[in-house]
């Protein structure tokens, strides 16, 4: 038996205003492309299929051509999808009993029976023809977890956990999805929402004991091992903001041999749209930018990204305008522009005398070196007078005109 593991697609995504159609169209025909050559034969995608609740249609239609596509291809290829916490799991799952006449499976939120127990039929999944049984965990949120429980996921995992031991044939391997955060994996800074299900925002590995043939996690975008060898997430197959461009991106293959993991390899998604990074001084990225080719036609889907990293002493109101300006004619994509401080970087608590009370620091003196770790020189005189006034607004030393009478 041979299971690709595919997740956190994010499709209808933007970036800033940068629709990513293009780059989730070419994957979907690679991925197409890659299921016939590898003639998995069950696909499992782990959550986030879509980038929110309410996509466009024009994502939701290429979700179901997809699938379409997929079953044409390969007429006996099992695919099971969860939920994960960018999906709305009563949309993902609207359409489950159409789906699951054509091999597809999706769990938007966890099946209970009415009497309030896991409903099996629906969390187990034979696939390959019952070589495999696939307990497929969706994103848990509250109302899927008894919240009364100390650890309410490791609730949910043991009761899925319990009834796939109860089911599972000793030939069968056993494959557990999850949508979520386990302790010790990479987490990417700017498009992964934290979210905490009942206080609990990390789970244990100790969740998937060693008699999980394999689990396939959604939610962290890098492509990571988690603890053994076939616990992973395998990464979201396009970046979904510019710190993910080095990402591996990835889908892995698990083959089984007797029921057990044999091999698990990954392979490379190829990159559609290229991201451009420029980091340095204002006075380096203006000529890195002066330097740069012209990149392409305006109707160019595939022009490249535009990342510039801007190291600065101090503020500089100018820099939006110095950027656009060098950049006029380059035509790339201008996603974003980041700038790092070279102040000298200390945090408070390390130049706060570390002993003293809250309530026993001086403003001024808060304020002074919070200051001095974004810039490289004293404040000006105008920046000291407006912090004065300020001070003197908050201790009621003065009325602002400009605020609203209390209780508007
Ligand atoms: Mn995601």
């Amino acid at each position: 038996m041979r299971i690709l593991h595919t997740s956190d697609w994010h499709l209808g995504h933007t970036l800033k205003d940068v629709t990513r159609e293009h780059e989730h169209a070419a994957f979907l025909a690679w991925l197409l492309e890659t299921c016939a050559r590898e003639a998995p034969d069950a696909v499992v995608i782990t959550g986030d299929v879509f980038d929110s609740g309410t996509p466009p249609a024009s994502a939701e239609r290429m979700w179901f051509e997809w699938l379409a596509a997929a079953r044409r291809a390969r007429a006996d290829m099992d695919v099971v999808v969860i939920a994960g916490n960018h999906d709305s799991p009563a949309r993902l799952g609207a359409a489950s009993a159409v789906l699951r006449e054509l091999g597809v499976h999706v769990v938007g939120g966890l099946p209970r029976v009415p009497t309030g127990e896991l409903d099996a039929d629906r969390v187990l999944i034979p696939v390959a023809g019952g070589r495999g049984l696939v307990a497929a965990v969706p994103f848990l949120r509250p109302v899927d977890v008894p919240l009364d429980a100390e650890d309410p996921l490791a609730a949910v995992y043991g009761e899925v956990l319990a009834a796939a031991r109860a089911r599972r044939r000793p030939e069968q391997a056993l494959i557990v999805l999850g949508h979520l955060y386990v302790q010790g994996a990479e987490v990417s800074a700017l498009s992964e929402r934290r979210v905490a299900i009942g206080g609990v925002e990390a789970v244990s590995t100790r969740l998937f004991p060693d008699d999980i043939d394999y689990v396939a996690l959604g939610h962290m975008h890098r492509a990571q091992r988690v603890g053994r060898e076939a616990v992973r997430y395998a990464g979201a197959p396009i970046p979904l903001a510019l710190d993910e461009a080095s990402y591996a991106h990835q889908v892995v293959i698990v083959e089984f041999a007797g029921g057990r993991v044999a091999e698990i390899r990954s392979v490379r998604i190829p990159k559609l749209v290229e991201v451009l990074q420029i980091v340095g001084e204002i006075e380096h990225v203006l000529a890195a930018i002066a330097a740069l080719p012209v990149l392409g036609d305006p109707a160019d889907p595939t022009r490249p990204y535009l990342e510039v990293i801007v190291r600065l002493a101090r503020p500089e109101p100018r820099l939006r305008s110095l950027i656009d300006t060098a950049l006029d004619g380059k035509r790339p994509r201008l996603v974003r522009i980041g700038t790092e401080s070279t102040g000298h970087g200390a945090a408070l608590a390390d130049v706060a005398a570390g002993a003293r009370r809250l309530a026993e620091l001086d403003p001024r003196d808060v304020f002074a070196q919070c200051w001095a770790r974004g810039h490289a020189e004293a404040p000006s005189p105008a920046v000291l007078g407006a912090f004065e006034k300020l001070l003197a607004q908050v201790r009621g030393d003065l009325a602002d005109p400009a605020l609203p009478p209390e209780g508007s």
